[in-house]
């Protein structure tokens, strides 16, 4: 038990790690620490239920292994007849219950949050400190420093200095192992008919992550997706197995198949580790030492390890830095000015493009869609045919088991959706249906043919392209990375252009907007 007026130390859902900065200089006999399953963070967006239970599940196995190693903590459950159902509210409950002499809390990740955390130390009696989480490379401070004059934040230049600052795949003489920064150009290998990409390990759920399945199915029987397959890491232990299997099977092949995709094949040589990082179960820096390692060992080649480690300490690390420096406005941001309703297949799957439904069906399936089918097929189909990117930001936000607002908005926001005006892509990732065709297996049988390009069986990102393009001429034609596409737009004949843009306009007017609000209310407003 701990001495009177103790330390607090609230440890929120994406923070479960014994490093935590509020955690390690305590001592067991003088701290409380308080986790709290609240209905405001289950349902701000209706996540996904495998997220939810996922958390849920982490938490309480953190709080286990905590209390067997001898720590208090005080858990308030989902389920506790006077849970507030907010952070706040419970941080208040909890200090009428310990009478606590200050309390340490680490930083939240997302905004939302944080402005809640910063009310605290006005709103309690006792004396109230936040910590940075320092489970990133790269502080805030620093990412401002190093954005600030700066006309474009390019994720390479960060990356270079993440690569100095953490000497990840650096020589003794400064330069870069293998004698370049990125291998980004041998990343794109399309499938090749026999990927026979290993299964990752699935974990069964054990009773504690039945009960969590069994609590959310109960209460949050109407969010999006299927718990049937779930089999996340909820541990550390199990985290660093999923871990293990990486490094040892799929690591290799990583690289050069980071951008293709398959039917069916819903791994292929990914990680599959964001879920476990994100809460906290795996250390990034860790993970790209592993990586290292195994470039050292011959195990693996450069461009599999280098744009494993790419991923980490650069776009990881960049776009939760872009994130905090342009919050809160990266919400609102709509630099194209795009406001149609999300389609309602987004929800169901149910569209004839082969693309999208197995994307959407593996996210339904699996709370996860891997990244290029996250940025090149969803995330191109909502570019080109111009979704209000509030709608998109709330879907990817609640669709992904992985999704926190600090990595998921500026992906969505500013990678896919330009919405940003370019300050995080140069330019907009607007592609045909040729890129998909070249990087997968899906137009094989497609009910549309990716060889047309107008008509009704052509493959609708096809005369999409042209129309977004078309468009935004305006906002579009002096950007010298695409400005050039514009002359070969010029050169086609009237008529053709006229029948490319009729076919995109009859298949927009054809979509059905989503019947539900599964989201934020600021959608309707
Ligand atoms: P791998 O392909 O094995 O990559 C290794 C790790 O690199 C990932 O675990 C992740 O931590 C990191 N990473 C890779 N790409 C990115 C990126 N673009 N931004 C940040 N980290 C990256 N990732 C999330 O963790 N949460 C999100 O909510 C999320 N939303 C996304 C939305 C869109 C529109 C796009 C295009 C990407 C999004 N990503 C998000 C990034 C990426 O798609 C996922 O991190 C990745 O698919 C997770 O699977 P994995 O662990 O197998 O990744
Ligand atoms: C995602 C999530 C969910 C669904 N529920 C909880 C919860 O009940 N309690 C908690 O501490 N954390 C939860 N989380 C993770 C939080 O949303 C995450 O910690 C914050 O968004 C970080 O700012
Ligand atoms: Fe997708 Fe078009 Fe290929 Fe069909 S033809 S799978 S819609 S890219």
């Amino acid at each position: 038990m701990p001495a009177d007026n103790p330390v607090l130390v609230p440890v929120l859902g994406d923070q479960l790690t014994r490093t935590l900065a509020s955690l390690r200089e305590r001592t067991k006999d003088d701290t409380v620490i308080l986790m709290m399953e609240v209905w405001d963070e289950a349902t701000y967006v209706k996540h996904h239920k495998q997220k939810i239970a996922l958390i849920f599940s982490a938490m309480r196995h953190f709080a286990a292994e905590l209390e067997d190693a001898g720590w208090t903590v005080d858990y308030v459950t989902l389920t506790d007849e006077d849970n507030s159902h907010s952070f706040s509210g419970e941080v208040a409950r909890a200090i009428e219950r310990h009478d606590p002499r200050s309390l340490h809390v680490v930083e939240a990740g997302e905004w939302r949050v944080q402005q809640a955390i910063e009310e605290w130390p006005d709103k309690f009696a006792c004396e109230v400190e936040i910590l940075p989480d320092d489970r990133f490379i790269c502080s805030h401070a620093e990412f401002r420093e190093w954005a600030e004059d700066r006309k474009h934040l390019t994720m390479e230049h960060f990356y270079r200095e993440m690569r100095r600052k953490t000497g990840l795949l650096m020589r003794s003489d400064g330069k870069p192992e293998g004698g370049d920064w990125n291998y980004d150009k041998m990343n794109r290998e399309p499938p090749d008919g026999d990927m026979d990409a290993p299964a990752r390990p699935l974990f069964k759920p054990d009773a504690i992550t039945q009960q969590c399945i069994a609590l959310v199915e109960d209460r949050f029987g109407d969010h999006f997706g299927s718990l049937e397959s779930f089999g996340w890491p909820v541990t550390r232990d199990e985290a660093e197995k999923a871990a293990d299997a990486f490094f040892a099977e799929r690591i290799e092949k990583f690289g050069p198949y980071q951008d293709a995709m398959v039917h069916g094949e819903d791994d292929l040589y990914h990680s599959m580790l964001s879920t476990s990082i994100n809460c906290g179960l795996l250390d990034t820096l860790e993970l790209c030492r592993r990586a290292e390692e195994a470039y050292e060992k011959g195990k693996a080649p450069i461009n599999s390890v280098e744009g494993f480690i790419r991923q980490i300490i650069g776009w990881r690390e960049f776009v939760r830095g872009f994130y905090w420096y342009n919050m809160p406005g990266l919400q609102s941001d709509n630099e194209l000015g795009a406001h149609r309703p999300l389609p309602e297949f987004f929800w169901t799957g149910e569209t004839d493009m082969r693309c999208l439904s197995d994307c959407i069906r593996s996210t339904r399936d699996n709370a996860h869609a891997h990244h290029i089918q996250r940025l090149m097929v969803l995330g191109n189909f909502c570019l080109i045919a111009g979704i209000d990117p509030r709608a998109v930001q709330d879907w990817y936000l609640v669709v992904y088991a992985d999704a926190y607002e600090w990595v998921e908005l500026p992906n969505v926001s500013a990678m896919i959706l330009y919405a940003d005006g370019g300050e995080l892509a140069t330019k907009p990732y607007a592609a045909s249906g040729n890129y998909i065709n070249k990087m997968s297996d899906y137009c094989g049988e497609c009910r549309y043919s990716v060889s047309r390009k107008t008509g009704e069986d052509a493959c609708p990102f096809n005369p999409l392209y042209w129309h977004f393009m078309e468009r935004h001429r305006d906002t579009l034609k002096s950007n010298h990375r695409i400005g050039r596409i514009y002359a070969t737009w010029d050169r086609m004949e009237d008529d053709r252009k006229r029948d490319y843009l009729d076919t995109a306009q009859e298949f927009l007017d054809r979509l059905e907007p989503a019947s539900k609000g599964w989201a934020r209310d600021y959608q309707e407003s």
